[in-house]
């Protein structure tokens, strides 16, 4: 019989490394899992499950929320609160930090995350997904404020995300490199199905929202030019384009086989008072620490994201990861 190597044995091996690793880890990782499971079967069902449609109400952001939206957020807390590890939580759809209830334990880690990345694709059943980051508190801290939440992302001991596609998948890293796992829902398990995923270093693959292009700074501009001119152009080669509109499933495929996700700075963003479309310190973040573990780059066009020093909670930030060659292309074009 062809063995196989389930999340819980890899981390637990993965841990008999670390000779001081408590197997605090394990017991993390396995909860995200059991939340993730549990999302991943209410996206499935549906409309059978009753969770479609808007929620009628709007989150910190001036966001619609999909009921959705509100039930992951909950699935998410409910999973991973009473396990004694966690110090606090903070989330894309709650404005300020989660308190762990008083009658839990309070743990040495702090968690962000967004429970349902590209909710405007549920109503339509197209690919959505969890992301999560993992950060150390700090020691003397017991009740964590926001401002112990604003590290920069090179500080993250853990970033993930699960994607509920036309399978379940669940992607991580610790900075040991990235690994994926497949939802076996014969036995309710995550395996091991993609060591040390790698990106290839070039692509002739992009993912972005052209309907912005009219707003974008030169350099950007000036790059999609250039792959759009294709063959015919100065790079003298066609490229591809897709857009998923989910930045788990757009970013999952660029990890399978290449290609760069782009949500750069426009001036319609800025004209609102956004620093960037998507959020720094839960989606960000912890897909940058995925792709650079992957050997890729992830930039803001200007530095590493995972350098940026957040000053809120739900700070947005330009983003341009993937295929090393081109995001460093990108960027210089940004330098020059
Ligand atoms: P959300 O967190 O409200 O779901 O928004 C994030 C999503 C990303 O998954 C996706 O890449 C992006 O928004 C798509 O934005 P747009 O609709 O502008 O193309
Ligand atoms: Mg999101």
């Amino acid at each position: 019989m062809k063995s196989t190597t389930t999340l819980s044995k890899f981390i637990i091996e993965s841990e008999r490394n670390f000779p001081t690793a408590t197997g605090e880890f394990t017991s993390i990782l396995n909860d995200v899992a059991i939340a993730c499971k549990k999302l991943s079967d209410l996206v499935n069902m549906g409309a059978l499950a009753g969770v479609l449609g808007s929620a009628e109400s709007e989150n910190v952001q001036g966001e619609q929320q999909k009921k959705l939206d509100i039930i992951s957020n909950e699935v998410f807390i409910e999973s991973i609160e009473w396990s004694g590890h966690f110090a606090g939580m903070a989330s894309e759809e709650m404005q300020d930090v989660y308190a762990i209830p008083k009658e839990y334990p309070r743990g040495r880690y702090l968690i962000t995350f967004d429970p349902l990345d590209g909710s405007s694709n549920i109503d339509v059943n197209v690919s959505v997904g969890t992301i999560f980051s993992i950060l150390r508190c700090p020691d003397d801290v017991d009740q964590p404020t926001a401002e112990d939440f604003l590290r920069p992302g090179t500080e993250q001991v853990c970033g993930g995300y699960c994607l509920y596609g036309s399978s379940t998948m669940l992607v991580m890293t610790t900075g040991n490199g990235v690994n994926g796992f497949t939802l076996d829902r014969s036995i309710g398990e995550f395996i091991l199905t993609d060591r040390d995923m790698k990106i290839p270093e070039d692509t002739r693959e992009f993912a972005i929202n052209m309907s912005n292009m009219r707003h974008w700074e030169a350099p950007m501009r000036r790059y999609i030019d250039e792959l759009v001119a294709g063959k015919e152009g100065v790079r003298e080669t066609d490229f591809n384009m897709r857009w998923i509109g989910s930045m788990v499933a757009d970013v999952h495929r660029l990890l399978c086989r290449g290609g760069l996700f782009l949500y750069p700075m426009d001036a319609k963003l800025s004209a609102q008072g956004k620093e960037g479309r998507l959020r720094l310190l839960y989606e960000a973040n912890p897909m940058s620490f995925i792709v650079e573990q992957a050997g890729g780059l992830a930039s803001t066009g200007r530095q590493r994201i995972m350098e940026v020093e957040p000053h809120s909670l739900h700070q947005r930030v330009p983003v341009l990861m993937g295929s090393k060659n081109e995001i460093q292309r990108l960027v210089d074009y940004h330098q020059e």
